[in-house]
């Protein structure tokens, strides 16, 4: 059995809060008893427009952020997916084998595709959990963390790794979920009914890694709340606070009961002023060593050039196996 763990991130745009406690803050631990894969999903990224020059940076910014969250790149390999072209080469296999039902049912698309209608949103963002099922078995992944918005295509690619076990012999490991329970959905601070996103066009919307303490305040003072009054968790009728509980239970480690005494009767301005403080204190040291890093980019590059040579190696030997079993090349 294969203690492998796989997880990555599109660098569609800044990192916020979101990817920070459903993904970066997750794997940190993970490192220490798994072998770790982080990615950097650019190939996934162009599955909606990206202007390149941008792209190149938030791929450095999002290398940066893994880092400066904890990865230790002694411990586990970050790599950038583009650069090693089995993950596209398997995503195409992939392709083969997924129904066109099964990728119409996936919520991701449909929510993507939903501004310009479904005949406008390209043919990659609707293939998407293809690939994103080749990431994971190209390296024979036994665990991947995800947050609940990933469910489904992971879910997708259990289905692809049998469906190709059975046709053509055991070649992939069947891979779990890795899910927490609070911070699995982190939602916008001004919808509680949406998830907090990289692509929401509003900034108060989001806490970005790279936001200023101020920014940071700024925003968590102007958060939404809900009309029923107190501090206390109840997702369903006050989904707004919820979320903002959640928030503070993931930069303080506190327990729902612990935060529910220490605001019982205190107001919704002393509770964010405490969780702005607190998510200030969390972010700022990230937030500084992200800087360093992008301010010494021969260092990153060297992490990145490294990583691209030990995923290579795997995946490589991988390939040869699955061109063989289903019956490519001469
Ligand atoms: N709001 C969220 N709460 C908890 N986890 C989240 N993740 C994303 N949003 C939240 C987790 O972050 C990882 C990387 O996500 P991604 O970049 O691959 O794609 P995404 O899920 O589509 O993220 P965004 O921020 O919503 O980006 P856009 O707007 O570009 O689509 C995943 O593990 C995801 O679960």
């Amino acid at each position: 059995m294969n203690d492998l763990v796989f997880s990555g991130v599109q660098p569609t745009n800044q990192l916020h809060l979101g990817n920070y406690i459903g993904a970066l803050k997750q794997w940190v631990p993970i490192q220490h008893d798994h072998r770790c894969l982080f990615c950097i999903v650019d190939l996934h990224a162009i599955t909606v427009p990206q202007e390149p020059r941008e792209l190149r940076q938030n791929i450095l910014d999002v290398a940066a952020a893994y880092l400066a969250s904890g990865i230790d790149p002694k411990r586990s390999t970050i790599f950038v997916q583009s650069e090693v072209p089995e993950h596209a080469e398997l995503g195409w296999i992939m392709g083969t084998l997924t129904k066109m039902g099964e990728l119409e049912r996936m919520t991701q698309f449909k929510d993507k595709s939903a501004k310009g209608g479904m005949g406008r949103a390209g043919a990659g963002l609707f293939t998407y959990p293809a690939l994103m099922a080749a990431d994971i078995l190209l390296y024979d992944t036994s665990a991947v963390p995800v947050g609940e918005d990933q469910m489904q295509h992971l879910e997708l690619a259990r289905v692809l790794a049998r469906r190709f076990n059975e046709r053509f012999g055991e070649t992939f490991q069947i891979p779990q979920a890795l899910i927490q329970k609070h911070g699995a959905r982190i939602m916008s601070l001004q919808d509680p009914s949406k998830k907090m996103s990289k692509s929401d066009p509003s900034d108060t919307s989001k806490i970005l890694l790279s936001d200023t303490a101020d920014i940071i305040r700024k925003k968590i003072m102007r958060a939404v709340t809900d009309t029923a009054g107190g501090v206390t968790y109840d997702a369903d009728k006050k989904p707004a606070v919820a979320n903002l509980m959640t928030i503070y239970h993931q930069v303080t480690g506190l327990t729902m009961k612990q935060i529910e005494t220490e605001f019982d009767g205190k107001g919704y301005g002393d509770f964010k002023k405490a969780l702005a403080e607190a998510v200030v204190a969390h972010l700022e040291p990230i937030t500084k060593r992200m800087q360093e890093f992008r301010s010494d980019p021969h260092e990153l590059l060297r992490i990145l050039d490294n990583g691209r040579e030990r995923a290579q190696l795997l995946a490589a030997e991988k390939m040869k196996l699955v061109r063989s079993r289903v019956g490519l090349g001469r």
